[in-house]
C-alpha cells in the first residue's frame, strides 16, 4: 500500500470513530508510524511526530472546531511539516548547475527544468557537460529537441569547463542556462574537483542537487555532503512515481538547510512539478485540500452537541442514532428537534430509558459495523447481523434489538423532518397536536405528556 493510502486510512480511522479518545488517537498514530517507516522516514522523526500528535490531540480546542476536526487538522499539519515546506524564497535563476550521483536523474531533470521555465516565457538553453558518460551528450540532445530548447555540447571535448565556456558565449542572450554535469557512484574527491572547476567557469546562481527518491532517508547524508563540498541552493527529488521511499527522502531533506524545489514524477519532460508539501500530501492522500478534508470531517462528525437544525438536514442513520443516544442519555437532539418544532413533549419513555449499559452495548456493536452499514442501515441482512454479533461478542438478538430501536427512532425522525417545512404550531389546535402525538406513540401503550 502506498504512503498516501496508508496515511489516509489512519485519518479515516479518526474521522470514522464515534468519539475521539486516547485509544483512537493511539491507534491512528500507530497506523501513521507504520506508513512512515515503510516509506523509510527516519525512526526518530517518526517518534517525534507521534509524540506531537498525541500531545496536541488533547490540548485546548480552537474555537469553531470539534475535537475530531482539531485532531485531523493537527495530524495533517504535522505530516506536511514533516515533509518540509515549499521554498518561499524561491527566485527564478539565470544559471543552474545540476549536480548529483550517477543515475539520479540529472539529464532527465535538466530537460524537465528547461521545459518548465520555457513554458513560463524564459528563453532557455541546455549545455551537456557530462563528459564521462558517452551517451549523455546524445541523451540531452534528443531531450532538448523534445522540449524545444536550444542545446550545446561537444562529444569530442573531454574537458567540461571548455564546453561550458563555449556554451556560455553561445547563449549570451538567454534568460536561463542549465548545465548538466557528470555524476559518479559516490561523491568522491575527483567528482568534487571536477564540479568545483565547472562551477568556477559557469558561475551559477543556483546549484541544484538531484536525488533519486529511492535512496529514502540517505537523502539527508547526501544533501549534507554535497552542500559541504559544493554549496547547494536546492534539491530536486526524482522518481517520486516509482519509489515507495519518497516520503523518507522528503522528510530527510527537510532536515537539511536545502529546500526541495521540484519533484520528478515520471520519465517524461512534463512529469515535473514545483514541490509544495501541502499540495503533495493532499494529493497522495486523495484529498482536495485541508479545507475539504475538514468539510468531510464535519459531515461525519459525531460530536454530541449536534444542533437540531443540523440533524434535520442529515439523513437519519445508525450513526446519527448513536450520536443522538450518546448526546442525550435522556434528553437528546430528537427532543430538541421536537422543541424546535414547538412540540413541548417528551419522547416515548421506552426510547429514553436506554441505560448506560445498553448504550455501551450499542456502541460496541456499532464499532463492528462497516461505515456503509452505519450510514446506510438498509444494507443490513442476516449475514451482516451474524458478522456484527460475532465481531462485537454480542448475540444476534442484541444486534436486532439495536436495529429495532434504531428503526423506531428513525420513524420519529422522518416524521419530524416531514413536518418541519409545513408545520406551524401556532396555528394548530390542541386536537391537531394530540393527533400528531399519536403518530409517535409506540404500539404498546405508553404515556405521553404535554408540558
Ligand atoms: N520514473 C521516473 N524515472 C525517472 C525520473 N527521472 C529520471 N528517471 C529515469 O532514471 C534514469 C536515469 O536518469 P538520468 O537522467 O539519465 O540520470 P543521470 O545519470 O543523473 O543523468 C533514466 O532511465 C530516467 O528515465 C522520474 O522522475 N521518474
Ligand atoms: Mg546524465
Amino acid at each position: 500500500m502506498s504512503l498516501g493510502k496508508r496515511l489516509r486510512n489512519a485519518l479515516d480511522k479518526l474521522q470514522g470513530s464515534s468519539s475521539i479518545d486516547k485509544e483512537i488517537v493511539k491507534e491512528a498514530v500507530k497506523e501513521i508510524q507504520r506508513a512512515l517507516i515503510a516509506s523509510d522516514v527516519e525512526v526518530n522523526l517518526v517518534l517525534n511526530l507521534s509524540k506531537k500528535i498525541e500531545e496536541k490531540a488533547f490540548e485546548k480546542i480552537p474555537a469553531g472546531l470539534s475535537r475530531q476536526e482539531h485532531v485531523i487538522k493537527t495530524t495533517y499539519e504535522l505530516l506536511s511539516q514533516l515533509l518540509g515546506k515549499q521554498d518561499s524564497d524561491f527566485k527564478e535563476p539565470k544559471k543552474v548547475l545540476l549536480v548529483g550521483l550517477f543515475g539520479s536523474g540529472k539529464t532527465t531533470s535538466s530537460a524537465k527544468i528547461a521545459k518548465w521555465f520555457s513554458k513560463r516565457g524564459k528563453k532557455t538553453a541546455l549545455i551537456a557537460a557530462d563528459t564521462h558518460r558517452p551517451a549523455s551528450f546524445e541523451q540531452l540532445q534528443q531531450l532538448s529537441k523534445k522540449v524545444n530548447v536550444d542545446f550545446f555540447g561537444n562529444p569530442k571535448e573531454k574537458n567540461p569547463e571548455k564546453i561550458v565556456e563555449t556554451g556560455l558565449k553561445k547563449f549570451k542572450n538567454k534568460d536561463l542556462i542549465i548545465v548538466d554535469s557528470a555524476g559518479r557512484s559516490a561523491l568522491d574527491e575527483n567528482l568534487t574537483k571536477e564540479i568545483v572547476k565547472v562551477k568556477k567557469t559557469f558561475k551559477p546562481d543556483a546549484i541544484w542537487l538531484v536525488l533519486s527518491a529511492d535512496i529514502g532517508q540517505v537523502a539527508k547524508k547526501q544533501a549534507q555532503h554535497f552542500n559541504k563540498a559544493l554549496g547547494i541552493t536546492g534539491i530536486i527529488i526524482t522518481k517520486m512515481d516509482g519509489s515507495s521511499k519518497g516520503g523518507g527522502a522528503l522528510a530527510a531533506c527537510a532536515e537539511t538547510s536545502s529546500p526541495v524545489l521540484f519533484i520528478g514524477t515520471g520519465e517524461k519532460p512534463d512529469d515535473f512539478e514545483q514541490f509544495d508539501n501541502e499540495r503533495f500530501l493532499s494529493r497522495i492522500m486523495g484529498y482536495g485540500d485541508l479545507q475539504s478534508l475538514l468539510e468531510k470531517a464535519k459531515t461525519v462528525s459525531l460530536e454530541s452537541d449536534l444542533s437540531p437544525e443540523q440533524m434535520l438536514q442529515q439523513d437519519f442513520t445508525l450513526k446519527s442514532f448513536y450520536q443522538q443516544l450518546e448526546a442525550s442519555k435522556k434528553i437528546g437532539p430528537l427532543d430538541k428537534v421536537a422543541d424546535m418544532l414547538g412540540l413541548k413533549m417528551q419522547l416515548p419513555q421506552e426510547q429514553l430509558d436506554l441505560g448506560q449499559e445498553k448504550l455501551d452495548n450499542f456502541k460496541v456493536m456499532m464499532d463492528s459495523m462497516t461505515k456503509q452499514e452505519q450510514l446506510q442501515p438498509d444494507v443490513m441482512n442476516s449475514s451482516r447481523i451474524n458478522r456484527i454479533a460475532k465481531g462485537s461478542g454480542r448475540t444476534e438478538q442484541d444486534v436486532r434489538e439495536l436495529l429495532k430501536s434504531f428503526k423506531q427512532s428513525k420513524k420519529m425522525f422522518d416524521q419530524f423532518k416531514k413536518m418541519q417545512s409545513s408545520f406551524n404550531p401556532e396555528k394548530m389546535s390542541q386536537k391537531d397536536v394530540e393527533n400528531l402525538m399519536k403518530k409517535f406513540q409506540p404500539k404498546k401503550k405508553k404515556k405521553f405528556r404535554l408540558r
